[in-house]
Protein backbone atom coordinates (compact mmCIF):
# COMPACT_ATOMS: atom_id res chain seq x y z
CA UNK A 1 0.00 0.00 0.00
CA UNK A 2 1.07 3.30 -0.69
CA UNK A 3 -0.06 6.83 -0.22
CA UNK A 4 0.09 9.30 -3.34
CA UNK A 5 -1.58 11.20 -5.23
CA UNK A 6 -3.87 10.24 -8.02
CA UNK A 7 -1.76 11.52 -10.51
CA UNK A 8 1.13 9.26 -9.60
CA UNK A 9 -1.12 6.03 -8.66
CA UNK A 10 -2.55 6.93 -12.61
CA UNK A 11 1.22 6.02 -13.57
CA UNK A 12 1.26 3.18 -11.82
CA UNK A 13 -1.00 1.74 -12.58
CA UNK A 14 -0.98 2.20 -16.41
CA UNK A 15 2.49 0.31 -15.55
CA UNK A 16 1.51 -2.44 -13.53
CA UNK A 17 -1.45 -2.76 -16.73
CA UNK A 18 2.14 -3.44 -19.08
CA UNK A 19 1.84 -0.37 -20.75
CA UNK A 20 5.08 0.47 -21.96
CA UNK A 21 4.31 3.78 -23.64
CA UNK A 22 2.01 6.28 -24.12
CA UNK A 23 0.86 9.25 -26.64
CA UNK A 24 0.47 12.18 -25.69
CA UNK A 25 0.44 15.75 -25.35
CA UNK A 26 0.11 18.01 -22.26
CA UNK A 27 -1.64 21.26 -20.90
CA UNK A 28 -3.25 22.92 -17.76
CA UNK A 29 -5.66 20.25 -17.29
CA UNK A 30 -3.60 17.35 -17.34
CA UNK A 31 -0.25 18.83 -15.49
CA UNK A 32 -0.52 17.22 -12.42
CA UNK A 33 -0.42 13.83 -14.72
CA UNK A 34 2.71 15.08 -16.74
CA UNK A 35 4.31 16.16 -13.28
CA UNK A 36 3.57 12.66 -11.93
CA UNK A 37 4.87 10.93 -15.06
CA UNK A 38 8.54 13.38 -14.60
CA UNK A 39 8.77 12.15 -11.16
CA UNK A 40 7.58 8.67 -11.79
CA UNK A 41 9.35 8.32 -15.31
CA UNK A 42 7.34 5.47 -16.24
CA UNK A 43 5.69 4.74 -18.22
CA UNK A 44 7.80 6.43 -21.27
CA UNK A 45 5.96 9.27 -23.06
CA UNK A 46 5.80 9.69 -26.83
CA UNK A 47 5.16 13.49 -27.07
CA UNK A 48 2.99 13.46 -30.25
CA UNK A 49 2.59 17.13 -32.14
CA UNK A 50 -1.22 16.82 -32.46
CA UNK A 51 -3.49 14.49 -30.77
CA UNK A 52 -5.19 13.23 -33.19
CA UNK A 53 -1.75 12.00 -34.11
CA UNK A 54 -1.53 9.93 -30.77
CA UNK A 55 -5.36 8.58 -30.81
CA UNK A 56 -3.59 7.03 -34.03
CA UNK A 57 -0.59 6.14 -32.39
CA UNK A 58 -2.23 4.25 -29.75
CA UNK A 59 -4.36 2.68 -32.29
CA UNK A 60 -1.56 1.82 -34.59
CA UNK A 61 0.29 0.35 -31.35
CA UNK A 62 -2.65 -1.82 -30.35
CA UNK A 63 -3.59 -3.46 -34.11
CA UNK A 64 0.13 -4.40 -34.03
CA UNK A 65 0.29 -5.53 -30.86
CA UNK A 66 -2.85 -7.13 -29.81
CA UNK A 67 -2.53 -5.21 -26.47
CA UNK A 68 -4.47 -1.78 -25.20
CA UNK A 69 -2.75 1.68 -26.90
CA UNK A 70 -2.65 4.63 -24.77
CA UNK A 71 -2.69 8.33 -25.79
CA UNK A 72 -2.98 11.39 -23.18
CA UNK A 73 -4.62 14.59 -23.85
CA UNK A 74 -5.53 17.89 -21.78
CA UNK A 75 -9.17 18.98 -21.73
CA UNK A 76 -10.73 21.43 -23.84
CA UNK A 77 -9.28 21.50 -27.38
CA UNK A 78 -6.57 18.80 -26.47
CA UNK A 79 -9.77 16.27 -25.66
CA UNK A 80 -11.89 17.49 -28.94
CA UNK A 81 -8.54 16.67 -31.23
CA UNK A 82 -8.68 13.20 -29.79
CA UNK A 83 -12.30 12.36 -31.35
CA UNK A 84 -11.41 11.10 -35.08
CA UNK A 85 -8.88 9.03 -33.83
CA UNK A 86 -11.37 7.86 -31.07
CA UNK A 87 -14.12 7.39 -33.62
CA UNK A 88 -11.09 5.30 -36.27
CA UNK A 89 -10.47 3.07 -33.03
CA UNK A 90 -14.15 2.58 -32.48
CA UNK A 91 -15.66 2.07 -36.25
CA UNK A 92 -12.34 -1.20 -36.49
CA UNK A 93 -12.69 -2.40 -32.45
CA UNK A 94 -9.42 -1.19 -31.87
CA UNK A 95 -8.80 -1.50 -28.00
CA UNK A 96 -7.33 1.82 -26.63
CA UNK A 97 -7.59 4.05 -23.22
CA UNK A 98 -7.67 7.96 -23.54
CA UNK A 99 -6.85 9.90 -20.54
CA UNK A 100 -8.30 13.06 -20.66
CA UNK A 101 -7.69 16.19 -17.94
CA UNK A 102 -10.46 18.26 -17.16
CA UNK A 103 -10.94 21.02 -15.66
CA UNK A 104 -11.46 21.40 -11.68
CA UNK A 105 -14.71 20.21 -10.31
CA UNK A 106 -15.23 23.31 -8.87
CA UNK A 107 -15.31 24.96 -12.44
CA UNK A 108 -16.86 22.62 -13.86
CA UNK A 109 -20.07 23.58 -16.26
CA UNK A 110 -19.38 27.21 -16.03
CA UNK A 111 -17.85 27.57 -19.64
CA UNK A 112 -14.31 27.35 -17.59
CA UNK A 113 -11.42 27.91 -19.71
CA UNK A 114 -10.56 25.30 -22.00
CA UNK A 115 -13.54 23.26 -20.27
CA UNK A 116 -15.55 21.02 -22.65
CA UNK A 117 -17.88 17.80 -22.40
CA UNK A 118 -15.78 15.19 -23.45
CA UNK A 119 -17.31 12.52 -21.98
CA UNK A 120 -20.64 13.67 -24.04
CA UNK A 121 -18.82 14.59 -26.91
CA UNK A 122 -17.28 10.98 -27.43
CA UNK A 123 -20.76 8.97 -26.08
CA UNK A 124 -21.15 7.81 -29.73
CA UNK A 125 -17.96 6.65 -30.56
CA UNK A 126 -16.00 5.13 -27.11
CA UNK A 127 -17.16 1.94 -25.78
CA UNK A 128 -17.40 3.16 -22.50
CA UNK A 129 -16.74 6.46 -20.73
CA UNK A 130 -15.49 7.16 -17.05
CA UNK A 131 -15.23 10.57 -15.06
CA UNK A 132 -12.83 9.98 -12.30
CA UNK A 133 -14.91 12.14 -8.99
CA UNK A 134 -12.80 10.81 -6.51
CA UNK A 135 -9.00 10.42 -6.41
CA UNK A 136 -9.30 6.49 -4.87
CA UNK A 137 -11.41 5.51 -7.36
CA UNK A 138 -8.80 5.72 -10.03
CA UNK A 139 -6.51 2.45 -9.75
CA UNK A 140 -10.01 0.71 -10.18
CA UNK A 141 -11.27 2.57 -12.66
CA UNK A 142 -8.13 2.26 -14.67
CA UNK A 143 -8.69 -1.62 -14.09
CA UNK A 144 -11.90 -1.00 -15.20
CA UNK A 145 -11.28 0.78 -18.30
CA UNK A 146 -8.81 -1.47 -19.60
CA UNK A 147 -10.82 -4.60 -19.02
CA UNK A 148 -13.31 -3.06 -21.27
CA UNK A 149 -11.37 -1.87 -24.03
CA UNK A 150 -10.02 -5.19 -24.46
CA UNK A 151 -12.75 -7.55 -23.64
CA UNK A 152 -15.59 -8.54 -26.26
CA UNK A 153 -15.36 -6.63 -29.25
CA UNK A 154 -12.48 -4.36 -28.48
CA UNK A 155 -13.03 -1.10 -28.30
CA UNK A 156 -11.60 2.31 -27.21
CA UNK A 157 -12.79 3.78 -23.74
CA UNK A 158 -12.43 7.62 -22.09
CA UNK A 159 -11.13 8.17 -18.94
CA UNK A 160 -11.65 12.16 -17.93
CA UNK A 161 -9.97 13.09 -14.44
CA UNK A 162 -10.75 16.97 -13.31
CA UNK A 163 -7.28 18.83 -12.09
CA UNK A 164 -8.00 18.31 -8.43
CA UNK A 165 -9.52 14.93 -8.58
CA UNK A 166 -5.46 14.18 -9.82
CA UNK A 167 -3.84 16.31 -7.16
CA UNK A 168 -5.67 14.11 -4.67
CA UNK A 169 -4.80 11.50 -2.48
CA UNK A 170 -5.03 8.15 -3.24
CA UNK A 171 -3.34 4.67 -2.18
CA UNK A 172 -1.98 2.36 -4.93
CA UNK A 173 -1.40 -1.35 -4.55
CA UNK A 174 -0.88 -2.80 -7.89
CA UNK A 175 -2.26 -6.57 -7.04
CA UNK A 176 -5.98 -5.56 -8.73
CA UNK A 177 -4.18 -4.73 -12.37
CA UNK A 178 -4.71 -7.53 -14.70
CA UNK A 179 -1.48 -6.66 -17.29
CA UNK A 180 -0.91 -5.40 -20.58
CA UNK A 181 -1.57 -8.54 -22.09
CA UNK A 182 -2.37 -9.54 -25.21
CA UNK A 183 -6.20 -9.17 -26.63
CA UNK A 184 -6.75 -12.80 -28.12
CA UNK A 185 -5.28 -13.92 -24.15
CA UNK A 186 -7.32 -11.69 -21.90
CA UNK A 187 -10.46 -11.21 -23.44
CA UNK A 188 -13.05 -12.80 -21.14
CA UNK A 189 -15.85 -14.92 -22.67
CA UNK A 190 -18.94 -12.51 -23.11
CA UNK A 191 -22.45 -14.50 -22.99
CA UNK A 192 -24.83 -13.52 -25.76
CA UNK A 193 -27.33 -11.19 -23.08
CA UNK A 194 -24.20 -8.81 -22.57
CA UNK A 195 -23.64 -6.25 -24.87
CA UNK A 196 -21.47 -3.57 -23.21
CA UNK A 197 -18.34 -5.35 -22.26
CA UNK A 198 -19.34 -5.68 -19.17
CA UNK A 199 -18.74 -9.05 -18.61
CA UNK A 200 -17.35 -11.27 -15.06
CA UNK A 201 -14.17 -11.36 -14.81
CA UNK A 202 -12.54 -14.50 -15.93
CA UNK A 203 -8.86 -13.90 -14.70
CA UNK A 204 -7.65 -14.47 -18.06
CA UNK A 205 -8.69 -18.18 -18.08
CA UNK A 206 -10.46 -19.53 -21.03
CA UNK A 207 -13.84 -20.40 -20.38
CA UNK A 208 -15.22 -23.74 -20.13
CA UNK A 209 -17.20 -25.51 -22.71
CA UNK A 210 -20.72 -25.03 -21.08
CA UNK A 211 -21.54 -21.71 -22.56
CA UNK A 212 -20.28 -23.21 -26.47
CA UNK A 213 -23.11 -26.23 -25.37
CA UNK A 214 -25.40 -23.30 -25.20
CA UNK A 215 -25.18 -22.53 -28.73
CA UNK A 216 -24.98 -25.86 -29.73
CA UNK A 217 -28.27 -26.41 -31.83
CA UNK A 218 -27.34 -22.84 -33.53
CA UNK A 219 -24.20 -24.52 -33.83
CA UNK A 220 -25.05 -27.62 -35.43
CA UNK A 221 -27.39 -25.58 -37.86
CA UNK A 222 -25.21 -24.25 -39.56
CA UNK A 223 -22.72 -27.07 -39.54
CA UNK A 224 -25.62 -28.49 -41.42
CA UNK A 225 -26.07 -25.52 -43.75
CA UNK A 226 -22.20 -25.81 -44.83
CA UNK A 227 -22.27 -29.21 -44.67
CA UNK A 228 -25.18 -29.87 -47.50
CA UNK A 229 -23.72 -26.25 -49.26
CA UNK A 230 -22.85 -26.99 -52.92
CA UNK A 231 -21.27 -23.05 -53.45
CA UNK A 232 -20.11 -22.05 -50.03
CA UNK A 233 -17.93 -19.09 -49.30
CA UNK A 234 -16.02 -17.64 -46.09
CA UNK A 235 -16.35 -14.54 -45.81
CA UNK A 236 -13.94 -13.14 -42.87
CA UNK A 237 -13.44 -10.39 -41.04
CA UNK A 238 -10.72 -8.41 -38.52
CA UNK A 239 -12.57 -10.50 -35.76
CA UNK A 240 -10.50 -12.92 -36.62
CA UNK A 241 -7.41 -11.49 -36.26
CA UNK A 242 -8.70 -9.77 -32.85
CA UNK A 243 -9.43 -13.30 -31.80
CA UNK A 244 -6.09 -14.62 -32.59
CA UNK A 245 -7.52 -17.63 -34.79
CA UNK A 246 -6.20 -17.48 -38.61
CA UNK A 247 -5.35 -20.97 -37.98
CA UNK A 248 -8.16 -22.29 -37.22
CA UNK A 249 -10.05 -20.43 -39.90
CA UNK A 250 -7.46 -21.89 -42.32
CA UNK A 251 -8.14 -25.70 -40.66
CA UNK A 252 -11.85 -25.31 -41.46
CA UNK A 253 -11.73 -23.61 -44.69
CA UNK A 254 -9.00 -26.87 -45.76
CA UNK A 255 -11.56 -29.31 -43.76
CA UNK A 256 -13.74 -29.17 -46.43
CA UNK A 257 -12.42 -27.13 -49.56
CA UNK A 258 -14.35 -24.20 -47.99
CA UNK A 259 -13.38 -20.90 -50.37
CA UNK A 260 -12.37 -17.71 -48.53
CA UNK A 261 -12.75 -14.27 -49.03
CA UNK A 262 -11.09 -11.43 -46.53
CA UNK A 263 -12.29 -7.96 -46.08
CA UNK A 264 -9.86 -5.15 -45.89
CA UNK A 265 -9.70 -5.81 -42.09
CA UNK A 266 -9.30 -9.55 -42.69
CA UNK A 267 -6.20 -8.80 -45.29
CA UNK A 268 -4.33 -10.33 -42.66
CA UNK A 269 -6.86 -13.10 -41.42
CA UNK A 270 -6.08 -15.46 -44.04
CA UNK A 271 -2.75 -15.82 -46.87
CA UNK A 272 -4.09 -14.56 -49.89
CA UNK A 273 -1.59 -16.49 -52.55
CA UNK A 274 -3.04 -20.12 -50.60
CA UNK A 275 -5.34 -22.39 -53.14
CA UNK A 276 -8.53 -21.38 -51.00
CA UNK A 277 -8.41 -17.79 -51.25
CA UNK A 278 -10.70 -15.13 -53.50
CA UNK A 279 -8.85 -12.18 -52.12
CA UNK A 280 -11.02 -8.96 -51.01
CA UNK A 281 -14.34 -8.58 -51.92
CA UNK A 282 -16.92 -5.64 -52.24
CA UNK A 283 -15.89 -1.83 -53.89
CA UNK A 284 -12.02 -2.66 -54.93
CA UNK A 285 -12.54 -6.04 -54.30
CA UNK A 286 -11.27 -8.90 -56.75
CA UNK A 287 -13.54 -10.40 -59.57
CA UNK A 288 -13.22 -14.22 -58.08
CA UNK A 289 -14.52 -12.59 -54.70
CA UNK A 290 -17.63 -10.72 -55.71
CA UNK A 291 -18.53 -12.91 -58.15
CA UNK A 292 -18.36 -15.92 -55.62
CA UNK A 293 -20.35 -14.22 -53.01
CA UNK A 294 -23.27 -13.18 -56.07
CA UNK A 295 -23.22 -17.28 -56.74
CA UNK A 296 -22.87 -18.57 -53.61
CA UNK A 297 -26.04 -20.88 -51.51
CA UNK A 298 -24.13 -20.32 -47.89
CA UNK A 299 -22.31 -17.61 -46.76
CA UNK A 300 -20.78 -17.72 -43.47
CA UNK A 301 -19.75 -14.44 -42.29
CA UNK A 302 -16.70 -14.78 -39.19
CA UNK A 303 -16.26 -11.72 -36.80
CA UNK A 304 -17.10 -9.22 -39.71
CA UNK A 305 -19.84 -6.26 -40.16
CA UNK A 306 -21.04 -6.97 -43.87
CA UNK A 307 -20.40 -2.80 -43.88
CA UNK A 308 -22.02 -1.27 -46.97
CA UNK A 309 -18.70 -1.04 -48.95
CA UNK A 310 -18.66 -4.93 -48.77
CA UNK A 311 -21.69 -5.29 -49.46
CA UNK A 312 -23.28 -2.84 -52.06
CA UNK A 313 -27.44 -2.50 -51.87
CA UNK A 314 -28.06 -5.17 -49.33
CA UNK A 315 -31.11 -6.44 -51.69
CA UNK A 316 -28.88 -7.14 -54.14
CA UNK A 317 -26.24 -8.88 -51.79
CA UNK A 318 -25.79 -12.87 -52.38
CA UNK A 319 -29.23 -13.38 -53.71
CA UNK A 320 -29.21 -17.43 -53.22
CA UNK A 321 -27.24 -17.21 -50.34
CA UNK A 322 -28.29 -18.52 -46.57
CA UNK A 323 -26.07 -16.36 -44.17
CA UNK A 324 -24.60 -17.50 -41.14
CA UNK A 325 -23.14 -14.61 -39.55
CA UNK A 326 -20.97 -15.45 -36.39
CA UNK A 327 -19.73 -12.27 -34.15
CA UNK A 328 -18.74 -11.85 -30.53
CA UNK A 329 -20.98 -8.00 -31.18
CA UNK A 330 -25.06 -9.05 -30.85
CA UNK A 331 -26.00 -5.69 -32.48
CA UNK A 332 -23.36 -6.13 -35.27
CA UNK A 333 -25.72 -9.34 -36.46
CA UNK A 334 -28.60 -8.38 -38.80
CA UNK A 335 -27.69 -4.53 -39.19
CA UNK A 336 -26.86 -4.82 -42.45
CA UNK A 337 -27.89 -7.82 -44.33
CA UNK A 338 -30.10 -10.34 -43.13
CA UNK A 339 -28.94 -13.21 -41.37
CA UNK A 340 -30.48 -16.92 -42.05
CA UNK A 341 -28.47 -17.89 -38.94
CA UNK A 342 -27.19 -16.05 -36.26
CA UNK A 343 -24.14 -17.53 -34.07
CA UNK A 344 -23.07 -14.51 -31.01
CA UNK A 345 -19.92 -15.42 -29.79
CA UNK A 346 -16.36 -15.61 -29.25
CA UNK A 347 -14.32 -17.19 -32.40
CA UNK A 348 -12.13 -18.76 -30.03
CA UNK A 349 -15.32 -20.96 -28.74
CA UNK A 350 -17.14 -20.95 -32.03
CA UNK A 351 -14.43 -21.80 -34.75
CA UNK A 352 -13.36 -24.72 -32.81
CA UNK A 353 -17.15 -26.02 -32.13
CA UNK A 354 -17.85 -25.64 -36.10
CA UNK A 355 -14.83 -27.09 -36.52
CA UNK A 356 -15.67 -30.37 -35.04
CA UNK A 357 -19.03 -30.57 -37.01
CA UNK A 358 -17.90 -29.58 -40.48
CA UNK A 359 -17.26 -33.23 -42.53
CA UNK A 360 -14.67 -32.89 -45.06
CA UNK A 361 -15.82 -32.44 -48.57
CA UNK A 362 -14.39 -31.65 -52.29
CA UNK A 363 -16.56 -28.47 -54.09
CA UNK A 364 -14.51 -29.15 -57.51
CA UNK A 365 -17.63 -28.28 -59.33
CA UNK A 366 -17.69 -24.85 -57.61
CA UNK A 367 -14.04 -24.33 -58.21
CA UNK A 368 -14.08 -25.21 -61.32
CA UNK A 369 -16.35 -22.04 -61.86
CA UNK A 370 -14.31 -19.73 -59.28
CA UNK A 371 -11.40 -20.32 -61.47
CA UNK A 372 -13.01 -19.38 -64.59
CA UNK A 373 -12.83 -15.17 -62.67
CA UNK A 374 -9.30 -13.42 -61.55
CA UNK A 375 -8.60 -13.70 -58.52
CA UNK A 376 -5.47 -10.62 -59.15
CA UNK A 377 -6.77 -6.97 -59.15
CA UNK A 378 -4.08 -6.60 -62.15
CA UNK A 379 -2.43 -8.77 -64.23
CA UNK A 380 1.21 -9.29 -63.83
CA UNK A 381 3.23 -7.10 -66.49
CA UNK A 382 4.26 -9.60 -69.25
CA UNK A 383 7.97 -10.48 -69.28
CA UNK A 384 8.57 -8.71 -73.09
CA UNK A 385 6.66 -5.70 -71.37
CA UNK A 386 9.21 -5.32 -68.53
CA UNK A 387 11.93 -3.24 -69.95
CA UNK A 388 10.00 -0.79 -71.74
CA UNK A 389 8.02 -0.47 -68.63
CA UNK A 390 11.08 0.22 -66.60
CA UNK A 391 12.13 3.01 -68.43
CA UNK A 392 8.69 4.75 -68.54
CA UNK A 393 6.59 6.64 -65.56
CA UNK A 394 6.18 4.61 -62.64
CA UNK A 395 2.55 4.03 -62.15
CA UNK A 396 0.45 3.48 -58.71
CA UNK A 397 -0.04 0.33 -59.45
CA UNK A 398 3.79 -0.99 -60.27
CA UNK A 399 4.18 1.07 -57.07
CA UNK A 400 2.12 -0.74 -54.79
CA UNK A 401 3.13 -3.66 -55.96
CA UNK A 402 6.86 -3.26 -55.39
CA UNK A 403 5.93 -1.96 -52.26
CA UNK A 404 3.94 -4.18 -51.18
CA UNK A 405 6.33 -7.43 -52.08
CA UNK A 406 8.98 -5.56 -50.44
CA UNK A 407 7.28 -5.23 -47.31
CA UNK A 408 6.17 -8.66 -47.36
CA UNK A 409 9.32 -9.86 -48.14
CA UNK A 410 10.84 -8.43 -45.08
CA UNK A 411 8.22 -9.48 -42.70
CA UNK A 412 7.03 -6.10 -41.84
CA UNK A 413 4.17 -4.30 -41.22
CA UNK A 414 2.60 -1.60 -43.47
CA UNK A 415 0.02 1.02 -42.12
CA UNK A 416 -1.89 2.47 -45.17
CA UNK A 417 -3.79 5.96 -45.24
CA UNK A 418 -6.88 6.40 -47.16
CA UNK A 419 -7.70 6.29 -50.98
CA UNK A 420 -6.35 5.24 -54.12
CA UNK A 421 -3.17 4.04 -52.56
CA UNK A 422 -4.76 2.27 -49.71
CA UNK A 423 -6.97 0.19 -52.20
CA UNK A 424 -3.80 -0.99 -54.63
CA UNK A 425 -1.89 -1.83 -51.47
CA UNK A 426 -4.63 -4.19 -49.80
CA UNK A 427 -4.72 -5.56 -53.22
CA UNK A 428 -1.26 -6.24 -53.97
CA UNK A 429 -0.55 -7.49 -50.19
CA UNK A 430 0.30 -10.97 -50.48
CA UNK A 431 0.25 -13.22 -47.51
CA UNK A 432 -0.18 -10.43 -44.40
CA UNK A 433 0.72 -12.07 -40.83
CA UNK A 434 -2.08 -11.17 -38.58
CA UNK A 435 -1.21 -7.39 -37.37
CA UNK A 436 0.89 -6.72 -40.25
CA UNK A 437 -1.81 -4.55 -42.13
CA UNK A 438 -3.16 -1.34 -40.49
CA UNK A 439 -5.78 0.58 -42.50
CA UNK A 440 -8.45 2.85 -41.31
CA UNK A 441 -11.53 0.75 -42.74
CA UNK A 442 -14.88 1.90 -40.67
CA UNK A 443 -13.98 5.53 -40.57
CA UNK A 444 -11.60 5.93 -43.54
CA UNK A 445 -9.60 8.21 -41.56
CA UNK A 446 -7.17 10.58 -43.76
CA UNK A 447 -4.02 11.01 -42.21
CA UNK A 448 -4.12 7.55 -40.35
CA UNK A 449 -1.08 6.10 -41.38
CA UNK A 450 2.28 8.31 -40.57
CA UNK A 451 1.13 8.30 -36.91
CA UNK A 452 -0.52 4.63 -36.84
CA UNK A 453 2.95 3.21 -38.73
CA UNK A 454 4.85 5.22 -35.55
CA UNK A 455 2.95 3.74 -33.32
CA UNK A 456 3.07 0.10 -34.54
CA UNK A 457 7.12 0.64 -35.14
CA UNK A 458 7.39 1.58 -31.17
CA UNK A 459 5.11 -1.28 -30.33
CA UNK A 460 7.08 -4.00 -33.14
CA UNK A 461 10.61 -2.40 -32.87
CA UNK A 462 11.71 -6.52 -34.21
CA UNK A 463 9.63 -5.89 -37.65
CA UNK A 464 9.99 -3.20 -40.02
CA UNK A 465 7.17 -0.72 -40.38
CA UNK A 466 5.81 1.14 -42.87
CA UNK A 467 3.78 4.21 -43.51
CA UNK A 468 2.32 4.60 -46.93
CA UNK A 469 0.49 7.83 -47.48
CA UNK A 470 -0.92 9.38 -50.39
CA UNK A 471 -0.11 12.94 -51.18
CA UNK A 472 -3.21 14.35 -49.70
CA UNK A 473 -3.84 12.23 -46.30
CA UNK A 474 -0.18 12.78 -46.06
CA UNK A 475 -0.07 16.23 -45.66
CA UNK A 476 -3.01 15.90 -42.95
CA UNK A 477 -0.56 14.52 -40.39
CA UNK A 478 2.91 15.08 -41.54
CA UNK A 479 3.75 16.96 -38.25
CA UNK A 480 4.51 14.11 -36.86
CA UNK A 481 8.07 14.08 -38.89
CA UNK A 482 8.73 15.47 -36.02
CA UNK A 483 8.17 13.00 -33.74
CA UNK A 484 9.33 10.52 -35.39
CA UNK A 485 12.51 12.14 -35.37
CA UNK A 486 12.24 13.34 -31.79
CA UNK A 487 12.20 10.10 -30.37
CA UNK A 488 14.34 8.29 -33.44
CA UNK A 489 11.31 5.74 -34.45
CA UNK A 490 13.01 4.30 -37.80
CA UNK A 491 9.43 4.16 -39.72
CA UNK A 492 9.56 4.13 -43.26
CA UNK A 493 7.49 6.23 -45.31
CA UNK A 494 6.14 6.37 -49.14
CA UNK A 495 4.33 8.92 -50.32
CA UNK A 496 2.42 7.78 -53.61
CA UNK A 497 2.47 11.18 -55.08
CA UNK A 498 0.38 11.62 -58.01
CA UNK A 499 -0.96 15.80 -57.34
CA UNK A 500 -4.46 14.83 -56.65
CA UNK A 501 -6.95 13.57 -54.06
CA UNK A 502 -6.75 10.30 -56.05
CA UNK A 503 -9.72 8.91 -55.03
CA UNK A 504 -12.08 11.68 -54.80
CA UNK A 505 -11.03 12.70 -58.53
CA UNK A 506 -11.72 8.80 -59.59
CA UNK A 507 -15.17 8.93 -58.63
CA UNK A 508 -15.56 13.00 -60.25
CA UNK A 509 -13.28 11.00 -63.79
CA UNK A 510 -16.04 8.01 -63.69
CA UNK A 511 -19.23 9.51 -61.96
CA UNK A 512 -19.02 13.00 -62.36
CA UNK A 513 -17.82 13.99 -66.14
CA UNK A 514 -14.43 14.76 -64.95
CA UNK A 515 -15.62 17.92 -63.53
CA UNK A 516 -11.76 17.85 -60.97
CA UNK A 517 -13.81 19.65 -58.28
CA UNK A 518 -11.63 20.65 -55.43
CA UNK A 519 -9.17 17.43 -55.70
CA UNK A 520 -6.16 18.66 -57.63
CA UNK A 521 -3.74 19.33 -54.99
CA UNK A 522 -0.48 20.89 -54.42
CA UNK A 523 2.29 20.15 -51.78
CA UNK A 524 5.47 20.53 -50.90
CA UNK A 525 9.03 19.08 -52.34
CA UNK A 526 8.56 16.16 -49.74
CA UNK A 527 12.32 15.43 -50.04
CA UNK A 528 13.21 18.38 -48.96
CA UNK A 529 10.27 18.86 -46.29
CA UNK A 530 11.68 15.14 -44.76
CA UNK A 531 15.00 16.99 -45.14
CA UNK A 532 13.96 19.87 -43.02
CA UNK A 533 13.04 17.35 -40.43
CA UNK A 534 16.40 15.70 -40.50
CA UNK A 535 14.70 12.22 -42.25
CA UNK A 536 16.89 11.25 -45.39
CA UNK A 537 14.64 11.01 -48.84
CA UNK A 538 14.65 10.16 -52.35
CA UNK A 539 12.46 10.94 -55.15
CA UNK A 540 11.64 8.23 -57.66
CA UNK A 541 9.75 9.07 -61.02
CA UNK A 542 10.74 5.45 -63.15
CA UNK A 543 9.57 1.84 -62.24
CA UNK A 544 13.80 1.51 -62.80
CA UNK A 545 15.21 3.21 -60.11
CA UNK A 546 12.43 1.95 -57.49
CA UNK A 547 13.76 -1.26 -56.37
CA UNK A 548 16.95 0.40 -55.06
CA UNK A 549 15.36 3.19 -53.70
CA UNK A 550 13.36 0.48 -51.67
CA UNK A 551 16.36 -1.15 -50.68
CA UNK A 552 18.08 2.33 -49.45
CA UNK A 553 14.85 2.74 -47.44
CA UNK A 554 15.06 -1.20 -45.95
CA UNK A 555 18.55 -0.08 -44.69
CA UNK A 556 18.66 2.83 -43.30
CA UNK A 557 18.99 2.98 -39.31
CA UNK A 558 16.35 5.67 -38.94
CA UNK A 559 13.54 7.10 -40.65
CA UNK A 560 13.23 7.51 -44.56
CA UNK A 561 11.01 8.80 -46.94
CA UNK A 562 10.45 8.30 -50.19
CA UNK A 563 8.79 10.16 -52.39
CA UNK A 564 7.30 8.38 -55.26
CA UNK A 565 6.13 10.59 -58.59
CA UNK A 566 3.12 9.09 -59.61
CA UNK A 567 0.81 9.83 -62.82
CA UNK A 568 -2.33 11.96 -61.67
CA UNK A 569 -4.87 9.99 -64.07
CA UNK A 570 -4.05 6.50 -62.99
CA UNK A 571 -7.46 5.04 -61.66
CA UNK A 572 -8.03 2.06 -58.95
CA UNK A 573 -9.70 -1.02 -60.58
CA UNK A 574 -11.34 -3.70 -60.28
CA UNK A 575 -14.38 -1.48 -58.55
CA UNK A 576 -18.13 -2.03 -57.56
CA UNK A 577 -19.55 1.33 -58.52
CA UNK A 578 -21.45 2.67 -56.11
CA UNK A 579 -25.13 1.78 -55.56
CA UNK A 580 -24.34 -1.54 -57.63
CA UNK A 581 -24.60 -4.74 -57.06
CA UNK A 582 -21.21 -6.48 -56.19
CA UNK A 583 -21.46 -8.54 -59.86
CA UNK A 584 -21.96 -5.32 -61.71
CA UNK A 585 -17.86 -5.16 -60.86
CA UNK A 586 -15.85 -3.50 -63.85
CA UNK A 587 -12.46 -4.13 -65.02
CA UNK A 588 -9.87 -1.76 -66.02
CA UNK A 589 -10.37 -0.69 -69.66
CA UNK A 590 -6.54 -1.78 -71.97
CA UNK A 591 -6.43 2.21 -71.75
CA UNK A 592 -6.20 2.67 -68.12
CA UNK A 593 -3.42 0.20 -67.62
CA UNK A 594 -1.86 1.61 -70.26
CA UNK A 595 -2.78 5.15 -68.45
C1 LIG B 1 -10.26 13.07 -43.01
C2 LIG B 1 -10.82 12.75 -44.34
N1 LIG B 1 -11.26 13.74 -45.14
C3 LIG B 1 -11.76 13.46 -46.38
C4 LIG B 1 -11.85 12.17 -46.82
C5 LIG B 1 -12.42 11.85 -48.19
N2 LIG B 1 -11.40 11.23 -49.05
C6 LIG B 1 -11.31 9.91 -49.25
S1 LIG B 1 -10.04 9.46 -50.22
C7 LIG B 1 -9.59 11.06 -50.44
C8 LIG B 1 -8.41 11.42 -51.30
C9 LIG B 1 -7.12 10.93 -50.75
O1 LIG B 1 -6.08 11.52 -51.49
P1 LIG B 1 -4.59 11.09 -51.27
O2 LIG B 1 -4.26 11.08 -49.83
O3 LIG B 1 -3.72 11.91 -52.14
O4 LIG B 1 -4.60 9.56 -51.74
P2 LIG B 1 -4.81 8.98 -53.24
O5 LIG B 1 -6.27 8.64 -53.37
O6 LIG B 1 -4.40 10.03 -54.20
O7 LIG B 1 -3.96 7.76 -53.27
C10 LIG B 1 -10.45 11.92 -49.75
C11 LIG B 1 -10.35 13.41 -49.76
C12 LIG B 1 -11.41 11.16 -45.93
N3 LIG B 1 -11.49 9.87 -46.23
N4 LIG B 1 -10.88 11.48 -44.72
MG1 LIG C 1 -3.00 11.63 -54.04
Amino acid sequence: MNRMTAAEALCHALVAEGVDVVFGHPGGAILPFYDALYRVGAPRHVLMRHEQAAAHAADGYARATSRVGVCIATSGPGATNLVTGLATAHMDSVPIVAITGQVPSALRGQDAFQETDILGITIPVTKHGFVVERPEDLPAIVCEAFRIARSGRPGPVLIDIPKDVQNGPCVFAPAGAAGNGAVTAMAPWRPAHHTNGAAPQTNGKRPGPSHALRDAAALDAAAKLLNEARRPVIMAGRGVVVAGMADALRALAERADLPVVTTLLGLDAFPSTHPLALGMPGMHGTVRACRAIQRADVVLGLGLRFDDRVTGPTARFAPGAKIIHVDIDAAAIGRTVTPALRLVGDLRETLPALLERIAPADHADWWAELREWPRDAAPAASPGSAGAAAAGPLTARDAARALAARIAASGGIVATDVGQHQMLIAQELRDAAPGSHLTSGGLGTMGYALPAALGAALGRPDRPVWAVAGDGGFQMTLQELATVVQERIPVRIAVLNNGYLGMVRQWQELFYERRYSASQIAGPDFTMLARAYGIPARRVCHLAELADALEWAERAAGPALLDLRLPAEENVFPMVPPGAALDEIITAPDAEVAA
